[in-house]
């Protein structure tokens, strides 16, 4: 056995523990009620989530990768997203939260066996392992939806974490993006999904981008202006929802200035980027601003492309992993940075944040890049391609290093903002 498939074997179980330890803690902190109860009908109860990683981990890793007996067949309908809808997922027989514990932790201990035993050898080492890093990703996708459910959460404050770094000054303003070809999605990235491959060119016409996204200061502005209250600023489909949802400022903002973290009152930072703001509501501060929203390309070009080389970074910073001084991730702390927190973490034009802190919106609805071809299932994200979605990018404070990259796309409905979702604004040059 070579040194590389150890090493590969090290790396997949430390990122397998990495990932079950946040879900741990998320539903650890609560007490049985808080697990099986439904906190928001946009969300599933958290005993849900926890049985249904243990779920995919079975199906993929223990039934596909290592051609082993079931662990519980007769829960795969259960915890198949697709069969029944998050709000009705507390009337179906759901193991309990101790058998749902018991369950992940025999389907884990299969899989570390399975992970033994996997033929990681030879060439493509990596890619072969990718079924395991696709594991690894869904558990840390499952675990930043419980962190939205922790926010949606009322009752006594159960989650803390220290407060992210603060900048020296804040960062404004915006660069510009010069015009030409970049190479959008990746063919070569190991833990890469479907929707993100493969790698193609892309021409991107010159514009501006914002240096940082959105802050709660510029958002109470646009507030403060009646932008809730103008048509002119939304698309007709967000005026109507604006209207029929009542909308008039961020989700978790209360009418005295705070907003509500985690069950907590804090005061608002004018300096933080705004949070849980759905697609509508971004499309109409940037319209009220004679911005826009960028679109996927200029977004992805912004955190990629570096200038002197014309290649495609991994990440905004280079091409080494996400460390703690480059972005706001991992759930390290539970709220987003004011802009310029991550210095380090700024693009070669000087874009910063786009790792990290807030997911942000994007015009571009989410389709397949030309070349596209669903792997391992049409159910990761094919079937949502289409205009009902909008895209994301960057990650959010809660999301893991393992589960955003450079050309990580996320996806949601434009009304949705329970996600921990921001913004930035582009115009043409
Ligand atoms: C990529 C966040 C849209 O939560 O619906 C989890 C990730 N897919 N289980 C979602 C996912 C299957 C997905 N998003
Ligand atoms: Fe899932």
């Amino acid at each position: 056995m070579t040194v590389e498939t150890n090493r590969l074997r090290d790396l997949v179980a430390t990122e397998l523990g990495r990932a079950r330890d946040r879900t741990t803690l998320l539903t650890e902190a609560v007490d049985e009620g808080d697990l099986v109860r439904q906190h928001s009908p946009l969300m599933s109860p958290l005993v849900w989530d926890l049985a249904h990683v243990g779920n995919q981990e079975e199906l993929w890793l223990v039934r596909d990768v290592g051609g082993r007996e079931p662990v519980r067949h007769d829960i795969d309908e259960l915890y198949d997203a697709f069969k029944h809808a998050r709000r009705d997922r507390t009337r179906l027989p759901l193991l309990n939260p101790d058998e749902a514990r018991r369950y992940v932790a025999t389907v884990r201990d299969k899989v570390l066996d399975v992970l033994d035993h996997a033929p990681l050898e030879g060439a493509r080492l990596v890619e072969r392992a990718f079924a395991f890093g696709m594991i690894v990703q869904h558990e840390q996708q499952h675990d930043e939806t419980m962190l939205a459910t922790h926010q949606l959460r009322a009752g006594v404050p159960v989650l803390s974490a220290p407060p992210p770094p603060s900048p020296a000054t804040p960062v404004g303003g915006e660069v510009f993006v010069p015009g030409g070809d970049f190479e959008m999605g990746t063919s070569t990235e190991a833990w890469a999904l479907d929707n993100e491959r493969p790698a193609h060119r892309v021409f991107v016409p010159p514009f501006h981008l914002d240096r940082a996204p959105v802050t709660n200061g510029r958002y109470q502005e646009f507030i403060d202006a009646g932008g809730y209250d103008d048509p002119r600023w939304w698309t007709p489909a967000g005026w109507s929802h604006r209207q029929t949802a009542g909308l008039t400022r961020p989700e978790h903002w209360t009418p005295d200035g705070h907003l509500i973290r985690f069950g907590r009152a804090v005061p608002i930072d004018p300096d933080e980027p705004v949070v849980h703001v759905c697609w509508y509501e971004a499309a109409a501060f940037a319209a009220w601003a004679g911005r826009r929203l960028p679109t996927e390309a200029e977004w992805e070009k912004a955190a990629r492309w570096d200038p002197a080389t014309g290649r495609s970074r991994r990440y905004p910073w280079g091409d080494d992993p996400p460390a703690a001084e480059h972005a706001n991730l991992g759930q390290r702390h539970l709220q987003p940075a004011p802009v310029g927190a991550y210095p380090a973490g700024a693009s070669p034009l000087g874009v910063h944040q786009l790792i990290g802190d807030v997911w942000e919106w994007v015009s571009t609805d989410f389709h397949g890049y030309p070349g596209f071809t669903a792997f391992p299932y049409r159910e990761y994200s094919e079937v949502f391609f289409g205009a009902d979605y909008k895209v994301l990018r960057g990650g959010s404070f809660g999301t893991d290093r393992s589960a955003v990259r450079g050309t990580f796309r996320n996806w949601d409905y434009p009304i949705r903002r329970q996600i921990f979702s921001g913004f930035r604004c582009a115009r043409d040059a």
